[in-house]
Parts: structure tokens; sequence; C-alpha cells
């Protein structure tokens, strides 16, 4: 198994890499191309800023929540997933204030999210075991500032204090990554607040660094969703690989239409790490470090060149011939037993103490403690086995989506097989699932899902299922009655379309200067400047305001004359 180096050239007529900085835009038409309540989000964003702070933002920034199509739980062991980013974000809307050294973080929903304040020393520790909204904040702006040292060392602003509203649209707990959203959308807010042109935005370096700045909150996080919430593109999902992060968009087959439900189980990522997210972060190192062994490494070796399941692939196709998914996993069968205790795991790395292995890492040390307080036993023959078959499945997936020679339909086929493999996979090898999510996937399979799998961490959170575009109306209702309707008494169609909706591949992170200037400085510019280009500018933001206001239309375009008539006096 690999990853790009196997498929197609880049470039071909179906792949293609999205742009490599942050876009700048002006006009959120350039973002949303069709989001009907967008404008008035932004503006209640605006008037919430006003309020809190006297002023208007210098800049929004905002990022994508995602859905991962294929590939779950395989990041972190350095492999290749194949998400898409959703509609739904979060905005974060910044000023600096110059002269208050403080970071002053508040939300657009402030009786769930309460404003929180923090100093401005980059270095900081994030509070984990107080667990609250705006750590993400705080950790996305340490993570700023540790991207700028390593990028330009020489240069480092100096912190500056920060005025700042958010709002996140995307379902919390939901397997949809607002928690990449918030961390990626901060980020950006951050370092352009510290002057940072957006043409320097790497968006690869950002979702590096943000990926980093997010296990500041307590997950040792894979890095998938910071990428595509940086780089997804409206049209096309995207194959993304580590090491370095990258992404190659992948166009979907014709007619392929993904629904997300919300299994309404609430999965915290954060909270339950140690038992859940990081302790599987844990089994795949040690799997991988016991199977390195298993082909010849000593444990010095497999200590010290062993990280990922991915690492052991050479020392697989050295003794089997080949490394594809399958290969590995009948390595994995015939070479790791099922279950470890921790005392046996210790023996076979000759005595070294687990806490050792893991030191320097906090969230695998606390999964590490909690596994041994329950006397756990790792099931690591079967966590290896998905992760190897997972990562096939992947580059499956994408092959699949670029194999021009299949008609539509039977490539529509394919990809939901693939979809239904990787959630028996996650459900009884990686013990990722739920009933809840079990539930979802069988209802949607009875109502004509191509595939249906649960998409994200798990544990609850939501499924994605391919659906054939003719078949979507029925699936959502279908959907609706079995599943939401039986569980929630009297859920009105909003409610029900906030947990049940079809999703299209959307853009990734942006930044928004959205100018909202006064007829007074429109005036003002254009006459002050007397230069033609400022006055096409005026007579544009009058034009815009024209349509926007048709009932204030008559004294804008007595400002219009008067704009024309001073300047061309001048
Ligand atoms: P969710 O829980 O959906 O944000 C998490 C990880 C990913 C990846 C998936 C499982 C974070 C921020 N994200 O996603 O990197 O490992 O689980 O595939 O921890």
């Amino acid at each position: 198994m690999s990853g790009t180096d196997d498929m197609k050239p880049e470039g071909t007529a179906l792949s293609f890499k999205p742009s490599p900085t942050v876009p700048l835009f002006t006009d959120l038409v350039e973002v949303y191309t069709s989001s009907p309540d967008v404008e008035e989000r932004y503006k209640q964003i605006a008037t919430a800023f006003e309020l809190a702070y006297g002023g208007t933002p210098d800049v929004y920034a905002r990022a994508p929540g995602r859905v991962n199509l294929i590939g779950e739980h395989i990041d972190y062991e350095g492999y290749g997933v194949l998400p898409m980013a959703i509609r739904q974000d979060t905005v974060v809307a910044v000023r600096t204030a110059p002269g208050n050294d403080k970071l002053v973080v508040g939300n657009l929903d402030a009786a769930k999210y309460p404003t929180l304040e923090f100093g401005l020393d980059p270095t900081q520790p994030v509070d984990v075991a107080n667990h609250s909204w705006a750590n993400y904040f705080l950790s996305a702006y340490k993570g700023a500032f540790e991207l700028l040292r390593s990028s330009r060392p020489d240069s480092v602003p100096e912190p500056v204090g920060l005025q700042v509203i958010v709002h996140g649209q995307v379902p919390t707990g939901s397997g949809l990554s607002s928690s990449a959203a918030i961390v990626c959308s901060s980020m950006l807010a951050v370092l352009y607040a510290l002057g940072v042109p957006p043409s320097e935005l790497d968006k690869a370096a950002v979702a590096e660094a943000a990926c980093k700045a997010e296990r500041y909150v307590g997950v040792t996080s894979g890095g998938m969703d910071q990428a595509i919430s940086m780089m997804g593109q409206q049209g096309v999902a995207m194959h993304v690989e580590f090491n370095p992060v990258r992404g190659v968009c992948v166009v979907l087959p014709e007619g392929a239409n993904f629904v997300i439900a919300n299994s309404m189980a609430v999965s915290n990522k954060a909270e339950t790490a140690p038992k859940r997210y990081n302790l599987r972060v844990v089994e795949c190192r040690l799997a991988a470090v016991l199977l390195a062994m298993k082909l010849g490494l000593n444990a010095e070796e497999a200590l010290e060149k062993i990280r990922t399941l991915r690492d052991v692939e050479p020392f697989i196709a050295e003794k089997y011939g080949a490394a594809d998914g399958a290969t590995c996993a009948n390595a994995v069968s015939e070479l790791l037993a099922e279950q470890y205790g921790i005392a046996e795991i210790e023996e076979a790395l000759g005595g070294l103490k687990l806490s050792g292995l893991f030191a320097g890492e906090p969230g695998s040390l606390r999964a590490l403690a909690v596994a041994e307080a329950d006397k756990y036993s790792f099931p690591l023959r079967k966590r290896a086995v998905h992760v190897y078959t997972e990562a096939q499945r992947v580059l499956d997936f994408r092959a699949v989506c670029e194999d021009a020679s299949l008609p539509s339909s039977e490539r529509l086929l394919k990809l939901g097989s693939l979809m239904n493999d990787s959630h028996g996979s996650c459900a009884d090898l990686y013990g990722c699932s739920c009933d809840e999510l079990d539930e979802l996937v069988a209802i949607a399979r009875g109502a004509g899902a191509l595939g249906s799998r649960l998409t994200g961490a798990g544990w609850g959170g939501c499924t994605v299922s391919l659906v054939r575009e003719e078949d979507v109306e029925g699936f959502l209702e279908a959907l609706g009655d079995k599943y939401f309707k039986a569980r929630t008494d009297g859920i009105t169609s909003d409610q029900l379309s906030e947990l049940l909706f079809a999703t299209r591949p959307s853009n990734g992170a942006a930044l928004l200067k959205l100018e909202t200037k006064d007829e007074e400085t429109i005036v003002e510019e254009a006459v002050g400047a007397g230069e033609e280009a400022v006055l096409e500018e005026a007579a544009e933001a009058v034009e815009e305001a024209v349509l926007e206001e048709a009932a204030e239309a008559t004294p804008v375009a007595e400002v219009l004359s008067v704009v024309m008539e001073d300047t061309a006096a001048a």
C-alpha cells in the first residue's frame, strides 16, 4: 500500500491540487455560493462585535467542518483519508486592540458560550482539566505563534491584544469536526491580526500547525480535519495524505449524493479521549512496535524506528513480497495475538515501562493510566487489521472515482460497498461504533443507501450515506420517519433539517474583508483621492447599497451624483 505514488499522475483530467494559499475575499458570495441566510448571519456577528467592542472587525476568518467519506482512524497512523468540506463552518471576527493586553474571546451564542479572557503570553498552558469552549481559540493562538516561530524565526511579531467574536454552525460532538473548524478559523484570524498577509498563509502549513495546536485541547488528533478544513474545494472530495500534509482533489462520479444523519448520541472527544480516541492511538503504536519485532527488529530498533503501522510496511513487504492492505492484514493475523495485557507488552519490550514509552505525550499517558486501572487488555490484532484494510479502502475508493472506464452507476455501487465494509470494520474491529450508529446505518441501507457508515471518530455523532440522486428525497423521508420521528416527540422540520441533510463538497477556509463603508466615507475617499479607481469603487459600493436597501435608493443616488460632481471638479 502506499499513497499517490501508485495513483494516476496528479494533474490528470480527474485529479488536481488545490491552490496553495488562503484566499482573501471581499464578498460573501465568493465563499458561500448558495447560502441564503449567510448575509443575515454575518450581520449578526458584526452587531455582536459592535456591541461588545464598539467597532467593526478587521477581518472575518472562516473554516468549515467536514464529512469523511472513507478512511477512519488511520490519519494518525500516517495513512491517507478521503473527506470533503461541508457548508457548515465557524466564523471568527477579530480586530487588534493595541494597548489592551488581553485576548477577549466572545461568542454570538453568549448564553451557551460565555466570553472568556486570556493573557497575551503565547506559551501559557491550556487548562485541559477545566475544559472550556474558548480553549480551542487559545490553542490556535499558541499554534499561530509556533508556526511563525518555525517559519520565520527572525520576524515573529509581538503579541497584541485581540477582540474576538466566534460563531460556529458545525454541530459539536457529531463527527463533523467542529473542533477543527474553530481551531483553523481562529488560527487564520490570529495570523492575519498579527500582520501575516494571506499570500503567505500556506494552507498546508496552517493545517499542520492547527493539527498540532488542537492537541493542546487534549486529543492526540490525526490531521485529516484541519487539512480538509483548510484545503477543501467546492464540488470535489479530497485525498488527503500526510507527512507532509497534501491533498489531491477527487471528482466524485456523477449522481453521487451524500446524506449526513446525526445519531444524536453525543461523543465528546476531548472528555472521553482516555477511554476512546487516545486509547486507540496508543493501541496502534503498541501494535506497530510488536509487529515490527515479530518481523525481525529488536526492541531497541523497533522503539526507535517505528511510530505508526505505516512504518512497518517495508518490513512486511520484505517478508511477504507485498504490502497491500490484504497482505498487511494477513501478516497481522499471523504475527499478533488477539489481546495483550500491559505486563505482557512491557516484558516483550525488554522490561521498558509503557509510561516511559509514552513519556511526553500527556494524552497517551492518561489513556494508559485508565487502561491500567481498568485492567484493560489491548485487542491489538483487530486494531491493526482495521487500519491496514481501511487504508486500502481509501486507495480503492479513489481509484473507483478515477476509473473512467466504468459507468457512473457501477462506480457508485462499488463506492457504496467500500463504505459498508468500512463501517463493518469500524464497528467490529476498531470498536468505535455504538448502537445508535449501527441502527442508523441499518435503516439507511434499508432505505436505499448504496453505502452507509459512521463518519469521524465515532462512538456517536453522524453517519454518511451514499444515495443516488433520484432516491435522495425518499431516503430523507424514510430516515426522518424511522429514526428521528421515532425518537423525538414532535420534531419540527427545521430541527430535522439540522440533523438530517444532503450535503455537497464545499469550499475550505478563507479570510473575508467585508468593507461596510458609510456614505460619507465613500464620498470623502473618492473626492480626496480624485482617482478613477476610487471613484469606481465608490460607484460599486453605492450600487450595492442601492440594491440592498431599495428603500433608501434616493439619498444614495444623490450621494453618487455628489461624488461624480466633486471628482469632476477636482
Ligand atoms: P472527529 O472526531 O470527527 O473530529 C477525529 C480526528 C481525526 C480522525 C477521526 C477518525 C481530531 C480533531 N480529529 O475526527 O483526525 O482521526 O477522528 O478518523 O481529533
